[in-house]
């Protein structure tokens, strides 16, 4: 296995020093990422010791050690999962052929487009994320929120290297870009929907951890079987960092709804009122959260017949999540069953298999989100809470990009009148109001012995550590 070279000015495992026109053009790169993170990475905790972990090896098992650092100090470098010999081409047009090495000409600007909207999301998400430290729950809340970010910040360094690697001039221009657009800018925004919506609240930290990490996941896990073998090894080991994050939203909105259920509990009631006075969080609430997140995070994946996911398929470019699960990985004379719309009609309707990659890809994470959701029902069971149950709206509603853009269908995907619809949005979503009682609770806890009223206590510390544990040092 490939040791990670930390005596380097940048960490890696890729021989950097051995490739000195690159080594310098990243060394040249880097100030002005660390300039990017002083202006846009989180506000108020640049200078204190923060419990992170770093990656020492690229081997599954064991490849992180944990101490005590400055976040403008951690060693953001660049790691790829090992290269293996003789790795074929296993789907699409060219199965069989040797992975490539270097970018074929012909498919340059797709794969830079490719690297690109992944790398933009990374520097998206702790640009959205940037004022929550004014806002932790507690201190081991604060801890996991400056890990999400600074892996998201390896992750731009992730294809920050591709870019520059394997794309000459323009890849290095790419890179400027990337710390250039900003989330929500009017001028310069990031380029998909989701990355340019605030995150102001925890509530949303934790839904866009479990919902938009988890695109996250499945546009990696995509990636990860690409025939441009370096980007499929780089996506491979960013895919062991991200399982973190969505662990960090999945156990959030655990905690959330646990806190509110020990009170529906203890105070013999449902609510809404009542559980808001008591500091917590209703559950009507947290499913209008669940709708917006997870409505938002289905545009990531594309349109469902596209014919830019069936050309990434054909030439082996982007393949399905774990392709290795799949029977044909050709896919050329055959057929996959979506529903769709023409003429204000909703019917079964069969497209090539290809040009179906997109929505392919989006049922299988609909599935992994459903996890969650059967898991959150179960405790609410537990507490005895039979009559409520949470759900993730239909896949029609509230969509940007695709067949269902712009169409009023409610959330159990029955199509509405527009008036209708429209009066009814609010009780789907976070209302201002909704909003302004989320803010209400948004009180900054340091005390490394408490907790915030509205989630309940984690169940373990981190790396073994005691739940009050100085996670983040303030003196
Ligand atoms: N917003 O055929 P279409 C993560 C554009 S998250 C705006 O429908 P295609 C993370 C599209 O670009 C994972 N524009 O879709 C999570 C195209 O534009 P052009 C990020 C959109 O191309 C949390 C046009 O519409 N990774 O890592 O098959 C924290 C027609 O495209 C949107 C990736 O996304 C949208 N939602 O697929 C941190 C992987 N959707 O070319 C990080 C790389 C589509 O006509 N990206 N468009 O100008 C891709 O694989 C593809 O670009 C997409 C779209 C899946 C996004």
């Amino acid at each position: 296995m490939s040791k990670l070279n930390y005596q380097e000015r940048i960490p890696n495992n890729v021989d950097l020093s051995n490739d000195l026109s690159l080594q310098r053009a990243l060394e040249h790169w880097q100030p002005k990422f660390k300039s990017w993170w002083k202006d846009m990475g989180p506000e108020g905790f640049q200078s204190y010791d923060v419990y992170l972990r770093t990656a020492i090896s690229v081997d599954a098992a064991g490849w992180a050690s944990y101490g005590k650092v400055k976040m403008p100090e951690y060693r953001w470098g660049i790691f790829l999962a090992d290269q293996t010999n003789d790795k074929k081409i296993h789907f699409g047009d060219s199965i069989g052929k040797p992975v490539w090495q270097q970018v074929p000409g012909d498919y340059r600007s797709v794969l830079r487009r490719l690297i690109v909207t992944q790398g933009d999301t990374e520097p998206a998400s702790v640009e959205q994320q940037r004022m929550l430290g004014k806002t932790c729950p507690s201190i081991y809340d604060l801890r996991n929120l400056f890990q999400v970010n600074v892996e998201e910040g390896r992750h731009l360094w992730a294809m920050v290297y591709l870019l520059h690697a394997y794309f000459g001039r323009d890849g290095r221009e790419e890179a400027e870009s990337l710390l250039e657009r900003n989330s929500g800018d009017q001028d310069n925004p990031r380029i998909l929907g989701t990355f340019n919506e605030p995150i102001s609240d925890w509530v949303s930290f934790f839904m866009f951890t479990y919902f938009t990490d988890r695109d996250g996941k499945y546009q990696l896990k995509s990636l990860a079987e690409s025939s441009f073998d370096p980007l499929a090894r780089t996506c491979q080991f960013m895919l062991t960092e991200e399982a973190h994050h969505m662990q960090v939203g999945e156990s959030g909105i655990t905690r959330m709804i646990e806190r509110t259920l020990e009170l529906m509990r203890k105070l013999n009631s449902d609510s809404t009122e009542t559980i808001r006075s008591a500091g917590a969080i209703d559950l009507i609430t947290i499913q209008k959260y669940i709708n917006f997140w997870f409505s938002s995070s289905l545009d990531l994946f594309g349109s469902e017949i596209s014919t830019n996911a069936a050309t990434a398929f054909a030439n082996g470019l982007k393949g399905r999540p774990d392709e290795f699960r799949y029977d044909n990985h050709i896919e050329k004379e055959t057929f996959y069953e979506i529903e769709n719309y023409v003429d204000g009609k909703v019917f079964k309707d069969k497209v090539p298999m290809r040009n179906a990659m997109n929505e392919i890809t989006r049922r299988a994470y609909v599935d992994d989100c459903n996890i969650g959701i059967k898991r959150w029902n179960r405790l609410i069971k537990k507490y005895g809470y039979e009559e409520y149950s949470l759900s993730l709206p239909s896949t029609k509603f509230r969509r940007n990009i695709g067949i269902w853009a712009n169409l009023p269908f409610d959330i159990n995907g029955n199509f509405l009148k527009t008036e209708n619809y429209n009066k009814l949005i609010s009780s789907w979503l976070p209302s201002d109001n909704d909003k302004k009682f989320i803010n209400s609770l948004m009180i900054q806890e340091l005390d490394p012995s408490k907790t915030a009223s509205w989630i309940t206590k984690p169940k373990r510390g981190i790396n073994n550590q005691d739940i009050e544990f100085d996670y983040v040092d303030l003196n």
